[in-house]
């Protein structure tokens, strides 16, 4: 069996213990930081996620693979960081309010930071307010990259993108929104800069957008 192959299957059986061993060792026989997240450790949530849906697991076996997964990240997160960390600007990441999920939202700080920008994460279930006083605190900041995974806190995108309008940045930052269940057509809807569909996607897109 692969390494990356076994990389999945810590994280879908929860193995917290092994996850940094397995990692680092793929990184010495060579893989790359991003295939051992693209290959072996997203698409091990993703399948729980499936079985989640599917009632085949619950929240504890979910928070377990979760954990797994934030351990293995922070094993490759060295090897992401280039020396150009923060030359490309500032970027306040967060996820909306009334929302919990960070974990692909940490995925996407994670490729920014490694793309350049220096990341400003203000954690999860962030309001817009917060997000407007921490611009006011990083005028610098170029990008406000916000996620959200639940139909129900979409509307909380919405929220942000207006009151950073109203707050006068609208021709000052940019911002990104992404999560499951958004899409194109909802970040125009709501008059949002960009909208990514995965983490890769969204680290060139912020590149694109301060070029
Ligand atoms: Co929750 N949850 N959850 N959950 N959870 C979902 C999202 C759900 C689809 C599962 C389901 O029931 N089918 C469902 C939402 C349904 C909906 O609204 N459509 C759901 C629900 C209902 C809930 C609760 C309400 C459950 C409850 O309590 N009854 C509750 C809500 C809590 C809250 O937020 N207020 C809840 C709680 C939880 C846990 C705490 C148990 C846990 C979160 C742990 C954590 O994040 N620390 C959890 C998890 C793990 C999931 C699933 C299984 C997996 C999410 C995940 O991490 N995926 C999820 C089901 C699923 O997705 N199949 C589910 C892996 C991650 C890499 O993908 O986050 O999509 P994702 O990120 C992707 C892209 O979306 C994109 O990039 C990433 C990949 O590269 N992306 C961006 C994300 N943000 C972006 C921002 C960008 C660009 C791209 O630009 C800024």
């Amino acid at each position: 069996m692969s390494r990356i192959s076994e990389i999945t299957i810590a994280v879908e059986s929860g193995k917290q213990k092994l996850i940094e061993e397995l990692v680092q060792e793929a990184l010495d026989d060579g893989e790359s930081p991003n295939a051992i997240l693209d290959k072996g450790m997203v698409p091990a949530m993703m399948s729980v996620g499936e079985k989640f849906q599917k009632n085949e697991v619950f929240v504890p076996e979910l928070l377990l693979a979760a954990k797994t997964m934030k351990k293995g990240v922070e094993i490759i997160r060295p090897h992401l960081s280039s020396d150009a960390l923060g030359k490309m600007g500032k970027v306040i990441i967060g996820t909306v309010a009334g929302d919990l999920h960070d974990i692909g939202k940490n995925l996407v700080a994670l490729m920014i930071e490694a793309a350049g920008f220096e990341v400003i994460d203000l954690g999860v279930d962030v309001s817009p307010a917060k997000f407007v006083e921490t611009l006011k605190e990083h005028p610098d900041c170029k990008i406000i990259a916000a996620s959200a995974l639940l139909t129900t806190t979409m509307n909380s995108l919405k929220n942000t993108v207006d009151e950073v309008h109203a707050a006068g940045y609208k021709d000052k930052v940019k911002i990104m929104i992404g999560g499951a269940p958004v899409t194109q057509e909802y970040a125009d809807k709501i008059h949002a800069d960009a909208y990514t569909p995965d983490a890769g996607s969204a680290a060139k897109k912020a590149i694109e957008l301060v070029s």
